[in-house]
This record gives structure tokens, sequence and C-alpha cells, in this order.
């Protein structure tokens, strides 16, 4: 497993650094959580750590607070929603696991009944 890099070309780096707009809804010191521009449910945000990793994994090995961190950012983002029935958490992994921004996020998906398993 390598050392994080920064990476310049990194859509969710210009996010959080504020270059390309984004709907955010909840920020911490060490996270941003910003609305999916392709939403799979009423509610569909992303969490994203303000440090450049490719995935979850990353995160967990190189800054397991940060991990943390973006697990709780997720449910006070699930809070301010008002998702009390619920809420899905989907770190995706992988080009085969459907991941395409390889900057880690965390989704967070709710406002609706979840089918399971997902497709
Ligand atoms: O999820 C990547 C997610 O990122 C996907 O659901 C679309 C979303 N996305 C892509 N570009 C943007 C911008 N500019 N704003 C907000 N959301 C965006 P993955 O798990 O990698 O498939």
């Amino acid at each position: 497993m390598s050392a994080p890099m920064p990476d310049p070309d990194c859509l969710f780096c210009k996010i959080v650094a504020g270059d390309i707009p984004a709907e955010i809804v909840h920020a911490t010191e060490h996270s941003v959580a910003f609305r999916d521009v392709n939403p799979q449910a009423p509610t569909h945000v992303l969490v994203v750590p303000r440090d450049h990793y490719v995935n979850a994994a990353e995160v967990a090995h190189w800054a397991p607070a940060m991990a943390a961190d973006l697990i709780t950012t997720a449910r006070d983002v699930a809070e301010k929603e008002g998702l009390e029935g619920g809420y899905r958490l989907v770190f995706n992994t992988g080009a085969d696991a459907g991941q395409t921004v390889f900057h880690a996020h965390l989704h967070v998906l709710g406002g609706r009944h979840l089918q399971w398993p997902p497709g």
C-alpha cells in the first residue's frame, strides 16, 4: 500500500478546495460532505476526507482517526437530513464495485426504502 499522494487532477480534491462548486451540507476539520450530482435516493450525500486517499482502506491504514471521522460525519449528515428511519453507508472500492472517483468517499443514502442486495 503506497503512501497517500496529493493528486492535482482529483475532482474531489478540487471540490474540497472550493475550485469546483458543490452543494456542501456539512463539514468538519477533516471531512466535507456534499450532495451527489447523480442522486440514487432522496438523500444522497458524499462524505470525503479533505486529504487525498484513493479509497477507504487507504484512509483506515494511513489515518484511522479520519476513517472514524467519515463515519461520524455521515451520522451527523443523516441526522441533519432527518433520516430517522435508517440510512445506508457505502464505500465503493475498486472498479468492479463501481468506484469511478478515486478519492475515498462514503455514500450516505436514505429517504426511501432501500433494496437489498444492491445491484
Ligand atoms: O461514486 C462517485 C460519485 O460521485 C457518483 O455517485 C457521482 C458523484 N459525482 C461525480 N462528480 C460529482 C460532482 N462534481 N459533484 C458531486 N458528485 C459528483 P463512486 O462510488 O466512485 O461510483
